[in-house]
């Protein structure tokens, strides 16, 4: 029996276009785009906050700049003390469409007020299975997919492991140098860096082997290219450990946390060739590099690969939590009824939030300015490159860009120079994450609708405080 209440009508379905969202609204108001700094940094506000949050959180919660937040929006972060930052970081590669985007605020608002949750696993609704429809419709390969929500990035990782073992039935997982999948235990076990991820959580949980992963700058060095190196090492690891107990290869197909490292040519092909041969689950760790960041919706697309299962996180949930598996029907099916979800996983706010991204995502514009932002990177940061024999290289794909330092006339890293060029950038309002196992690598990830001339501002900035740094 229904009663006369209204009730929302389920949405159209996945063949319904999508149509672009608009970058502003009145309802929603963003911060002024520019850097204005009032006092220095962190202010006073920010600083009586610190302290407070120093006696009330523990030592092993790290922060890169100590300045509480007020707003932020577009390429602006507005702290306490009334200082516009501009903001070379969107919260570690998640507010690619801005922190406040309309498309996204408004949906959150809406959903908000209709319900915050139900757990999926208890009663359904809508979003959850448009946001599926759509990934399943966006990430590579024109098989039959199914997708599964969750709330973090590990979590995601977590579970594509769990699919990759229930599939196969085999229990070894093969990660790479450098590689990050995340902080809970089976992700440390696959995450590189030992200091400050591990160090003192171990022991983790086995059947994880490491493979070299193909970096042009460091190799793997010997004869033949960098990538047939790589390859060479996987074939051989595989013959070692047996390549019929490896359930999956988990791989960033351009790497985050371990230095914006973009593999040398013919890797990730010769990663899929590899796993195929073997019947070996690839699984394509797109939580950083994936949804619009890379300058194509997933970073695997820029090699043409098609992983069998794909990781999105991060920038899918315009900033609310929310990650997913993506990938073939035949191997998401393999797990029993009850097996996956979470009480929590696949938040309707968040999925609501996620909508919104994919409706920013949709027309290209976005994808547009990440492949502009690498291009302007590319113009103000390479001259740097020629001209310091400190700085290494400037790398990346769109807007997911980086800088790596080294001690002149050496490949050894400088941390100690990133550090410097980052507190410089700090001091002068533009705000840069470290990045890279030796720590010695400036990263940019700008959201993506940074203005342009904000863009080229916090470049400006970058630029002098390496020349001066170095
Ligand atoms: N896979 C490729 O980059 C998260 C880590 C921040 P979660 N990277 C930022 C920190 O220091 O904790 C990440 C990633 C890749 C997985 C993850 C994990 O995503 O949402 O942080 O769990």
């Amino acid at each position: 029996m229904t009663n006369d209440v209204s009730f929302a009508a389920p949405s159209p379905g996945p063949s319904a276009p999508l149509t672009s969202a608009p970058l502003t609204s009145p309802a929603v108001p963003q911060p002024e785009q520019r850097r204005i700094l009032r006092t220095a940094l962190p202010g006073p506000r920010s600083r009586q906050l610190q302290r407070r949050r120093d006696a009330a959180l523990p030592n092993g919660l790290g922060v890169t700049l100590p300045v509480f937040v007020e707003r932020a929006g577009g390429g602006v972060l507005v702290d306490v003390d009334g200082n516009h930052l501009i903001d070379f970081a969107s919260g570690i590669a998640v507010t690619s469409v801005g922190a406040s985007a309309p498309a996204v605020v408004t949906r959150v608002r809406e959903q908000a007020a209709r319900f915050t949750h139900t757990c999926f696993l208890v009663t359904e609704y809508d979003g959850y299975v448009e946001v599926a429809e759509r990934l399943n419709a966006l990430t590579p390969g024109d098989h039959p997919k199914r997708t599964a929500l969750f709330s973090t990035g590990a979590e995601a990782v977590e579970n594509a492991v769990k699919i990759a073992r229930a599939a196969t039935g085999r229990p070894g997982v093969v990660v790479f140098d450098h590689a990050y999948h995340g902080r809970s235990m089976m992700t440390l076990a696959m995450t590189a860096k030992e200091v400050p991820y591990k160090s003192g959580f171990g022991p983790f949980p086995g059947e994880v082997h490491r493979a070299p992963y193909a970096c042009p700058l460091r190799g793997p060095g010997g004869p033949g290219g960098v990538a047939e190196q790589a390859l060479a090492a996987l074939r051989e690891l595989l013959e070692r450990v047996g390549a019929d107990t490896v359930a999956a290869v988990v791989v960033e197909p351009l790497q985050g946390e371990g230095g914006f490292v973009v593999p040398a040519p013919g890797f990730l092909a010769g990663v899929e060739r590899i796993a195929r041969e073997h019947g070996i689950v690839l699984v394509a760790d797109e939580v950083q590099a994936g949804m619009g960041r890379t300058g194509t919706v997933f970073a695997s697309e820029h090699e043409g690969i098609v992983p069998d299962l794909v990781c999105t996180a991060k920038a899918l949930g315009g900033g609310l939590p929310l990650a997913a598996v993506t990938g073939r029907a035949e191997l998401m099916d393999a797990v029993a009824p009850g097996g996956l979800g979470g009480t929590y996983a696949g938040n309707p706010v968040a999925c609501a939030a996620a909508l919104g991204v994919l409706e920013m995502l949709a027309d290209g514009t976005l994808l547009h300015r990440a492949r502009r932002i690498e291009r302007t990177v590319r113009e103000q940061l390479e001259p740097l490159a020629a001209e310091l024999p400190a700085v290494a290289e400037v790398r990346g794909r769109g807007a997911m860009m980086a800088v790596e330092f080294v001690r002149p006339g050496s490949l050894e890293p400088d941390a100690e120079l990133a550090r410097a060029v980052a507190a410089r950038c700090h001091a002068e309002g533009v705000l840069t994450l470290v990045c890279g196992t030796y720590g010695n690598v400036i990263r940019l990830l700008p959201p993506l609708v940074i203005p342009e001339d904000l863009l080229r501002e916090g470049l400006d900035v970058l630029a002098a405080s390496i020349r001066s740094a170095s």
